[in-house]
């Protein structure tokens, strides 16, 4: 799972970034000429599994990780089709975007636009997005009509076919909406995932505070129904995140830093891509897994290994919740609280699972 990390020129990508992803992070920079694009993966904070692995005490304890991608290089303009186009396939690949959005004041690094602005930020982007992909569906209509006119009836149909849809987005992105507020089919959705539109992807809004944490009111003037919003001590953070456990700890109870906003971002990013967890316990390992809502139990299975999918019979499913509050596996079983399920039962969040399998 992937999310790009967007925002104007000046923002706070990079340190957001870096706030995101110090420490633990397994960096790589892919340089392409003179376009760098900083990848990292970091593990999802879960107190689930660190609860699982105070429980079952196993050798190794494994969380499930997100990649970020630090995509520079946006800017007002870039919507005409200005954007390199190293950046463009980063962000159509990526599943999600993390916006950043300006919230601090400093002459050293002015703004570009002069002023402070986070709502007007979010809307300079939001809308070259939505013209990035206008440009996209007017270049696939114009395909369209050149089959049409070309081939006559001999034109491929399973491309023509496709006319009504995207005359449909045409439509809803003149109309200024951004296509994740576009209710499609499942087959029309699958359709169109192949191309990446940026405005059909889930957005978290982070605003870098600098120096001063905001108040939550300040966020709550964002015009933006479809995003998730939280805030972040950009700089701040990002030199905690370069410390180790002990000092990091020290740094904050200075500050008066009760909880880092990056565990809160991390866990949102996870959630804005609707991704669940179910867990393998024992005491070789204590693992989270990531599936995608709505998984059944052999695919469930299946992200563990294709062997578990394949020769799938059983699941022995409980509880985290149940576990958290019977203490143990043994009282888990007396209570009736552990089931067998079959190739139907859709998997939930916070099922730990034991797949019964033909090997
Ligand atoms: N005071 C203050 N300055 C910050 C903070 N976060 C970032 N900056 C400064 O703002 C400038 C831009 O930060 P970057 O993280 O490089 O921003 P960016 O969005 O990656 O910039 P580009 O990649 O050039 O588009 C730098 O000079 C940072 O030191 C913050 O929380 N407080
Ligand atoms: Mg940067």
């Amino acid at each position: 799972m992937r999310l790009g990390i967007i925002g104007l020129p000046n923002s706070g990508k990079t340190t957001i970034f870096n706030a995101l992803t110090g420490g633990e992070s397994l960096t790589s920079a892919a340089t392409n000429g003179q376009f760098e694009i900083n990848t990292a993966t970091v593990r999802v904070p879960d107190l689930r599994i660190d609860h699982l692995s105070d429980i079952y005490q196993p050798r190794k304890t494994t969380y499930t990780h997100i990649t970020y991608v630090d995509i520079a290089g946006l800017d007002e303009g870039i919507g005409g089709g200005a954007l390199p186009g190293q950046f463009r396939n980063e962000l159509a690949q990526v599943d999600g975007f993390l916006h950043v959005l300006r919230g601090f004041d400093d002459q050293r690094a002015p703004h570009p636009c002069g002023a402070v602005d986070p709502a007007r930020d979010l809307a300079t982007i939001d809308s070259e997005f939505l013209l990035m992909d206008l440009l996209s569906v007017e270049s696939r209509l114009q395909r369209i009509a050149d089959e049409r006119r070309v081939k006559g009836k001999k034109a491929k149909q399973s491309l023509t076919d496709q006319a009504p849809l995207f005359k449909k987005l045409k439509a809803h992105l003149e109309s200024e909406q951004p296509l994740r507020s576009l209710r499609l089919s499942r087959a029309e959705d699958k359709l169109i995932r192949g191309f990446g539109f940026l405005t059909r992807k889930p957005v978290l809004a982070v605003i870098n505070s600098g120096d001063d944490a905001l108040d939550s009111s300040a966020l709550s003037d964002l015009p933006y129904p479809n995003a998730g919003l939280v805030n972040i001590q950009g700089a701040l953070e990002a030199e905690i995140a370069q410390l180790d456990a002990a000092d990091a700890a020290l740094f904050m109870e200075e500050y008066g830093i009760s909880e880092l906003s990056r565990s809160k971002v991390i866990r949102l990013s996870y959630d804005l891509l609707g991704i669940r967890s179910f867990f393998t316990v024992g005491q070789d390992e204590v693992r989270a897994w990531s599936f995608p809502e709505g998984a059944t139990a052999p695919q469930a299975a299946g992200v563990i290994h294709s062997d578990l999918q394949r020769g799938f019979i059983r699941a022995e499913v409980f509880r985290y919740a149940d576990l958290a509050e019977l203490g143990s596996e043994f009282a888990i079983k007396n209570a009736g609280k552990q089931r067998l399920e079959g190739k139907e039962y859709r998997v939930l969040d916070g099922d730990i699972l034991n797949i019964r399998h033909n090997s």
